[in-house]
Order: C-alpha cells, then sequence, then structure tokens
C-alpha cells in the first residue's frame, strides 16, 4: 500500500515533486493524505511520528516511512521499471544525482526564498509566521525565512536564489545546446520531475525572463515540461492560475524589474 502524505498546492513544491514523479511513471493506486499548514497539521504528533522535521512530503509505502522529496521520487521510479527516469549508464546516473543534488541545495532554498519575498511576504500575516517559526525544528529554515520577511529584496538568501538559479540555467542551456529534448538525452528523468514544480513557481511569480531572455534552449525546455500532463494537472490546485491576476503573479511582478537588476549588478560585479 502506498500512501502520500502532502500539500494539495501550485507552490508546493516538494509535494509536486512526489506528485509529478507519480504520474510520470503510471502510478494511481495510492491514497493522498492531506496536510494543511494553516492548520498546522504537520506538527501534530502523529505526522512528526513519521516525520520528525516537520515537513511535507511523506511517502508511506506497506506502513514504512520514506522522507525527503528527491530521495521520494527515486524510491517511486525504483518501485516500477517502466518506464524508467533514472539512465542505464553507470556515470550518466552520477551526473544525474549531481543536477538532483544542486536542486536539493541550490534550488529549494532559492525557490523558498523567491517565493517567500513575493507571494508570502504579502499575504501571510507576521503573527502566523511568528507562531510557525517557535514550532519549526528546522533552525536554517526558521532564519532564512525571518530574514527574507525581515529585509524583503534586502535579503542575502533572495540574492542567492537570483544567482543559484542563474547558474542552474546557464548549465541547463549548455547541456541543452546539442538539440537533445531533456536534460539527460531522449528520455524525460527524475531530473524533470524533480525540477519542474521549482521552475513552475517562477513562471507563477512571472519572474522566468529574468533568465531565459537569452537563453532559448532552455526555454524551450521549459515549455515542453510545464505542458506535459503531469506538470498540467497541478493547474487545478488552490493556489494557481496563469493568468497576469492571479496572486502569485501580482506579487511577482511588481517586483520582477528589481529582481533583474540585482542580478545584472551581481553579475557586473564579477571579475
Ligand atoms: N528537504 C525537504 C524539504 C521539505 C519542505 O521544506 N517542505 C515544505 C513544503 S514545500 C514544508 O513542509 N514546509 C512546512 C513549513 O514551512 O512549515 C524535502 O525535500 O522533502
Amino acid at each position: 500500500m502506498l500512501e502520500l502524505y502532502y500539500l494539495k498546492e501550485a507552490d508546493s513544491v516538494c509535494s509536486n515533486r512526489a506528485v509529478i514523479t507519480l504520474a510520470e511513471k503510471g502510478i494511481k493506486d495510492w491514497t493522498p493524505h492531506y496536510i494543511e499548514l494553516l492548520k498546522e497539521d504537520h506538527f501534530k504528533s502523529e505526522y512528526l511520528s513519521i516525520n520528525p522535521k516537520a515537513v511535507v512530503p511523506t511517502l508511506v509505502h506497506n506502513g514504512n516511512p520514506v522522507r525527503e522529496s528527491s530521495i521520494i521520487c527515486d524510491y517511486i521510479d525504483e518501485l516500477k521499471s517502466d518506464p524508467p527516469l533514472k539512465p542505464e549508464s553507470l556515470i550518466e546516473r552520477a551526473h544525474l544525482r549531481e543536477w538532483i543534488k544542486d536542486s536539493d541545495e541550490i534550488g529549494f532554498p532559492g525557490i523558498a526564498a523567491l517565493n517567500f519575498v513575493t507571494r508570502f511576504r504579502s499575504a501571510v500575516p507576521l503573527e502566523t509566521l511568528e507562531r510557525r517559526w517557535k514550532k519549526q525544528p528546522d533552525l536554517e529554515k526558521t532564519l532564512r525565512q525571518q530574514s527574507v520577511i525581515q529585509k524583503g529584496m534586502d535579503s542575502e538568501w533572495v540574492l542567492r536564489g537570483l544567482v543559484g538559479w542563474d547558474r542552474i540555467f546557464k548549465k541547463m542551456e549548455d547541456t541543452l545546446s546539442d538539440g537533445r529534448p531533456w536534460i539527460m538525452g531522449d528520455t524525460l528523468t527524475l531530473v524533470e520531475t524533480c525540477y519542474a514544480p521549482l521552475v513552475k513557481v517562477l513562471d507563477m511569480i512571472k519572474w522566468l525572463d529574468v533568465w531565459f531572455e537569452h537563453r532559448p534552449n532552455v526555454a524551450q525546455w521549459w515549455d515542453n515540461l510545464g505542458n506535459r500532463p503531469s506538470v498540467l494537472e497541478l493547474d487545478e490546485y488552490e493556489g494557481h492560475t496563469a493568468d497576469l491576476n492571479s496572486d502569485h503573479a501580482k506579487a511577482g511582478i511588481v517586483l520582477v524589474d528589481e529582481a533583474r537588476d540585482r542580478l545584472e549588478r551581481y553579475n557586473a560585479s564579477r571579475i
């Protein structure tokens, strides 16, 4: 029996990695358990017993919890052989893991900061966040969120996000320049299922042009990936709409020029 504890929201990047991977594997027989952060479901003792870090998602397979979204995606891939979401060759698998490590270490904190400085900062009351910070086990996450809420675009985490994603998209552009459709070659892999929800948030806040302006290959890659049924299904979730009047888009559009300026200034300051 396969169960997934997750947030059913378009900008819940970690949950959506699992949902997209399940869809790409064609696995439909799983039981959803919705977690609501506003109700603080993730701090309840029942949930903490399967995820002591109080984060979503958690996959439970025959009663055994699997945590960490990229590990969950890998686990889902290995549950069923077809279609494989990892290349056969050992060296290619090592390269795939390098991409995923970057998405966990650079991509995720970057998206969390950029989503916080746009949408969250304007929508979630400070008291709600302060209550959450007192319960959150992960100090690094608390410090990041506090920095972004207090300093806004001046937060060092916003610059980390802008620069980190610039590095990721540059590497993607170079990789895709030989005409391959997907990062690892002809076949979609866990690289796509792990990156898609992250890039989708940048799309929702309308910031993608900050990085895509002179990167046609990566823009095409996202066009193909964003239109996969597995990714499009997230549009049904609460909180997402592609239109320019959505809350995410409105919160992002007012800050996009500043984001571009800050990244350009950083790049110009480099030797
Ligand atoms: N490294 C973890 C991070 C999980 C994570 O931070 N999930 C967010 C949602 S995307 C969460 O649970 N947030 C709870 C909170 O902010 O209190 C993973 O990849 O699973």
